[in-house]
């Protein structure tokens, strides 16, 4: 038996598995404004605008982009949040998760 378990089943404790984490990228498009993108990654992920330009232009020029790394809930939230920013200001911005290898 691994060394984790026995130590777990001799304290009698539970312990559980590390929730998975999930990257939250930015997709590049051709048409949504580059200050909308910055004021996005500043608004929803709390990025600094020198931090946000830098995202921004990966994803333009990488065609994605990391925003964070979060459990899935928050990371889903703000997903959300971006796509509804994006979808009220009629721009066409696509933000994903993807599970952390
Ligand atoms: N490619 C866009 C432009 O040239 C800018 C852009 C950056 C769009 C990042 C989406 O996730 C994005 N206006």
């Amino acid at each position: 038996m691994n060394r984790e378990l026995t130590t777990v089943l001799e304290r009698k404790e539970i312990r559980v598995n590390p929730p998975p984490l999930f990257d939250v990228l930015l997709l590049n498009d051709d048409y949504t404004p580059m200050e909308f993108v910055v004021d996005v990654l500043g608004r929803v992920f709390g990025l600094e605008q020198e931090a946000a330009v830098r995202v921004m232009l990966q994803v333009h020029t990488e065609g994605r982009g990391l925003c964070g790394t979060y459990p899935r809930d928050i990371a889903a939230t703000r997903v959300a949040r971006v796509v509804t920013l994006a979808r009220a200001a009629q721009h066409p911005l696509q933000c994903i998760m993807e599970e952390r290898g």
